[in-house]
């Protein structure tokens, strides 16, 4: 793959490849389609506003919205003005956005109107904290009258003339960010390039899935999620496919029916999304379907969920594994050449080592640590010189996780190498979740876990000793967890104990209530 020139703007590297692609469907939300040459004019329309309210090149802006052709050009249309969009999740909590808006200093916030309410309560924490530098909020998808300085994302759009140029950024220039979790901490701002979203487009979404222009793609993880990103807007617009967008939870059913009526020929899930598929009464015929492609990572793939969704709908399900840090996948299986049960191999443009405790390669078959090389990692962590230091070392990026490679070079999932769990292809802190726990006046203490169920998926389960004398249940602690954190973040299962296992010196043994739960 050409590396893309040292004067590297992706909105305008995307507009130019899609000029002669005008009436072509780019975007077909729940509200309708955007040809490309729509989205061309909105992006450069959304460019052109964000520089009139006087937002400058490097500035941040925080992009808090649901899945939707709004979001699309909120994004390229800060990367064409060289602002900086900070990509968050929509299922945090008012305190997660109050940390995220005073740590990348967001100087604007582009927000769905339905989540209108959870921003202004996290700038409340921040006025009350001190202040903030939200200067504009601009509102997308409102059907109400908004508050009084909140700006219409469509009318802004309307009210101005097309950018006549993309602001002249280098392609290593930060170009957006997203907030990646550790088992500790708070969430690390990882700063991406203009030029990585080129990379992972050609090396994955064009030479390992071969997305075409023909193709439709739909994807369950949303446009906040680097995967989402790649799956549902830099892959399919660098090659003139179009993309599905639905701004509610990937449910089953959800899926099924843009599946049978928007007809896509590609989607990307993850394990737990395609496990519930199939476990559902409605799962389409194969016939009623026009899948002919199907992406999974997040976690890794059981192999019975593979097998039993090509052996329905014949149609692979090309499993790998990514990082928020590496942009997108970089371990693969390939269409036509998927061993279910492994990760595949690295995809041509990336190296991956893996390596023992003496920081050395292991043999085949031995467990190591996994590091990846390759173009599309970020360039740090905003503001976290020590972390940022321990995961991007030098050319190699450390992943975290940890994997074995046969003597045929198939990698295979082995665990993490910290405490964090997946669950649902989202990671999720125990520490996090006991110490809300232990916040219920019920509680005297919890440990968090990951449980494997049936399927072979990863869900938490909170090991809980209560007080003496106080009561709870399990539904009371999931809905106090729920109500305090990200909602996806609850414990799915709660064991109550008398007492938790611990060291001499008090430290809980978590190996401990792991053998209990194997067995
Ligand atoms: O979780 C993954 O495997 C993944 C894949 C692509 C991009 C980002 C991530 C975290």
């Amino acid at each position: 793959v050409a590396p893309p020139p040292e004067r590297f703007n992706f909105a305008r590297h995307l507009l130019e490849l899609n000029a002669g692609r005008e009436g072509r469907t780019a975007l077909i939300d729940d509200q309708g389609t955007l040809t490309y040459v729509q989205l061309g004019d909105q992006v450069r329309r959304f460019s052109a506003a964000l520089t009139a309210l006087g937002l400058r090149r490097e500035e941040r802006v925080l992009l808090l919205m649901h899945d939707s052709s709004d979001w699309v050009v909120a994004f390229l249309g800060a990367l064409h003005a060289g602002v900086v969009p900070v990509a968050v999740n929509t299922l945090l909590t008012a305190q997660d956005y109050a940390y995220m808006m005073s740590n990348s200093r967001a100087q604007a916030a582009l927000v769905s109107a339905a989540l209108l309410p959870t921003l202004q309560t996290a700038l409340d924490k921040l006025t009350a904290q001190g202040g903030h530098e939200v200067k504009h909020i601009i509102a997308s998808r409102s059907t109400n009258a908004l508050p009084d300085g909140v700006h219409h994302f469509t009318t802004l759009v309307g009210s101005h003339a097309p950018a006549a140029e993309a602001a002249d950024t280098h392609g290593d220039e930060p170009a957006f960010w997203l907030y990646s979790s550790g088992s500790t901490g708070a969430p690390k701002g990882t700063v991406h390039t203009q030029a990585n979203l080129y990379w992972t487009a050609e090396l994955y979404g064009r030479n390992v899935l071969g997305l075409r222009e023909d193709d439709v793609v739909f994807s369950a993880a949303k446009l906040f999620f680097a995967y989402g990103l790649g799956n549902a807007l830099s892959f399919p617009l660098s090659v003139g496919a179009s993309v599905v967008l639905m701004a509610e939870r990937p449910t089953p059913q959800a899926c099924f029916k843009r599946f049978t009526e928007l007809k896509p020929t590609v989607f990307y899930g993850a394990p737990t999304g395609y496990g519930g598929m199939l476990a559902s009464a409605d799962l389409p015929k194969r016939n009623q379907v026009a899948l002919r492609l199907c992406s999974s990572a997040g976690e890794a793939l059981p192999q019975d969920i593979g097998q039993r969704w090509t052996d329905h709908f014949g149609v692979e399900i090309i499993d790998g594994i990514g990082s928020t840090e590496m942009l997108h996948v970089f371990l693969s299986n390939r269409p036509g050449d998927v061993r279910y049960g492994t990760t595949g191999k690295p995809v041509p443009g990336y190296e991956i080592e893996l390596r023992g405790e003496d920081g050395q390669p292991v043999a085949d078959g031995e467990i190591g640590d996994l590091y990846i090389k390759g173009p599309s990692a970020a360039l740090m962590y905003w503001n976290n010189r020590g972390k940022s230091r321990d995961t991007f070392q030098g050319d190699w990026t450390k992943a975290g996780d940890k994997y074995t490679r046969d003597a045929d070079g198939y990698c295979t999932y082995a665990g993490r190498n910290d405490d964090m769990l997946k669950v649902s292809g989202i990671y999720v802190s125990p520490f996090e979740v006991e110490a809300t726990l232990v916040q219920h006046p019920a509680v005297l203490e919890a440990a968090v876990i990951g449980k494997t169920d049936a399927d072979g998926l990863t869900k938490t389960k909170a090991f809980v000793v209560l007080k003496a004398g106080a009561q709870a249940t399990d539904t009371e602690l999931q809905a106090f967890v729920k109500e305090k954190l990200a909602p996806y973040k609850y414990p799915r299962f709660i064991e109550f104990l008398p007492e938790l296992p611990k060291t001499a010196t008090g430290k809980i043994q978590r190996f401990r209530l792991r053998e209990r739960e194997a067995g």
